[in-house]
């Protein structure tokens, strides 16, 4: 088989970025290693930026987001009983979209359907040759038999564990990587969310988020040990931990109910460099990591496929390499930002094992200073609804 792009990973990136090419007459295929009921049952991200939101619009697949996502104009940050709001609207006029990563994805592979594009799933064995000739190709297996695409280019949109960021030589490759000593325990419920807006709480028994997916499903997560294993949660143990990590308002109004979904992530900075090898480019998960604290995993992602679908339409339409050349400085100078905005998220909300009452006094004092002081909040807001591409 033959194509134009190959696209290693059915997720939001790759699906994004096939649906996009595919309206600008660029031909691909999507491999992805699982079923379709699988990627659409993995509870992810929530929160969109506009660069992310007009991305869909691009692609035609923006209907059910415009209809049904939420626009949040700001966020709440809590701390011991108190709480305080960013107001994204004053700071930047701008604001995010409230609507699941499940949600995107099922639209993505919807529109991919309609299109009659190739996504093909339960591919094994998945390996990237001679990325660095102008004759690359992908070899996999699938039902048993060995299959080879050849391709011009590939697109490594394969996540974190994925082949493509390990088809870059270890001589040319170089990572960046902060592992942070805990994880998110997450819980879906089918249960009102406990507000309109997001609270980010900072409490002494650590980190907790109330977030959202729709008017009668909540997603709530509260920091827990890396050690910990879902089934060690009961809900009522998940709910009452909760309630103790956000201010009392919020606890007396909260509505529980069976948990739908749990499960433990772990939190992780990640970035590698290069992100283009010959042929290969990566987007992604299959590049960088964040931790979720600020809400950015997906959106970065959005930027990458942003500037790729920039340079292959500037490679095929006008016969010019120029995006395709600047791709990996370009997205690399967006991702760090990222980057460093959800370490400081991170750094600034969560209890860590090590930290001494100093260290406690400092982020209480970055708390106070974010509280009081408007250039500060400004900062906060123009970070979390997005950078611009
Ligand atoms: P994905 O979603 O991991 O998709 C990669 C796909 O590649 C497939 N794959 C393979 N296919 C073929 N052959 C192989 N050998 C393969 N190996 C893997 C996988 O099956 C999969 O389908 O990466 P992608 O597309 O780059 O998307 C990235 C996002 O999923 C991720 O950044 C976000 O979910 C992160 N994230 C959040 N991002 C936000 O922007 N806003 C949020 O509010 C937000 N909240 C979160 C999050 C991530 C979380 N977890 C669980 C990590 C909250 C959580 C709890
Ligand atoms: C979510 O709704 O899953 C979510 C929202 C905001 C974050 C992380 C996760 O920062």
């Amino acid at each position: 088989m033959r194509t134009q792009v190959a696209i290693i990973g059915g997720g939001p990136s790759g699906l994004l970025l096939s649906q996009l090419l595919h309206k600008a007459g660029i031909e691909s295929v999507v491999l992805e290693r699982q079923t379709r009921e699988y990627v659409l049952g993995r509870i992810r991200a929530g929160v969109l930026e506009t660069g992310f939101v007009n991305l869909m619009r691009e692609a035609g697949v923006s209907k059910r987001m415009d209809a049904e996502g939420f626009i949040h104009d700001g966020t709440l940050i809590a701390y011991d009983n108190e709480q305080f709001r960013i107001d994204f609207a004053e700071h930047t006029g701008d604001h995010v979209v409230v609507y699941g990563q499940t949600e995107v994805t099922r639209d993505l592979y919807d529109a991919r359907d309609a299109m009659g594009g190739t996504v093909i799933h339960g591919v094994s064995d998945v390996e990237l040759n001679d990325l660095t000739s102008d004759k690359p190709y992908v070899t996999y297996t699938l039902n048993g038999q060995s299959q080879r695409l050849d391709c011009d280019f590939v697109a490594g949109c394969d996540g974190f564990h994925g082949p493509s960021r390990q088809a870059i030589p270890l001589d040319v490759r170089r990572e960046y990587e902060k592992v942070y000593p805990f994880g998110w325990l997450g819980v879906l419920s089918e249960t009102p969310p406990v507000d309109d807006e997001l609270i980010y709480s900072n409490s002494d028994r650590g980190f907790a988020l109330c977030s959202m997916r729709n008017a009668n499903l909540s997603r709530y997560y509260v920091q827990c040990s890396l050690s910990d294993s879902p089934d060690d949660w009961s809900d009522q143990a998940f709910w009452d931990e909760l309630k103790r990590r956000i201010p009392e308002e919020a606890a007396d109004k909260l509505i529980t109910g069976p948990s739908i979904e749990k499960s433990i992530a772990p939190l992780r900075s990640f970035v590698t460099e290069p992100m283009r090898y010959g042929a290969l480019f990566l987007c992604g998960d299959a590049a960088h990591i964040v931790p979720p604290t600020g809400a950015k995993g997906l959106n970065t992602a959005a930027s990458d496929i942003h500037y790729l679908y920039n340079g292959l339409k500037q490679h095929y339409q006008d016969k010019d390499s120029n995006g395709l050349d600047i791709y990996s400085q370009k997205a690399l100078s967006r991702i760090w930002k990222a980057e460093r905005f959800s370490w400081w998220m991170t750094n600034l909300l969560h209890r860590f094992p090590d930290q001494s009452e100093f260290d406690v006094k400092m982020q209480r004092a970055d708390l106070e200073f974010l509280r009081d002081n408007d250039a500060a909040q400004k900062v906060l807001a123009e970070n979390y609804v997005g950078l611009p591409f």
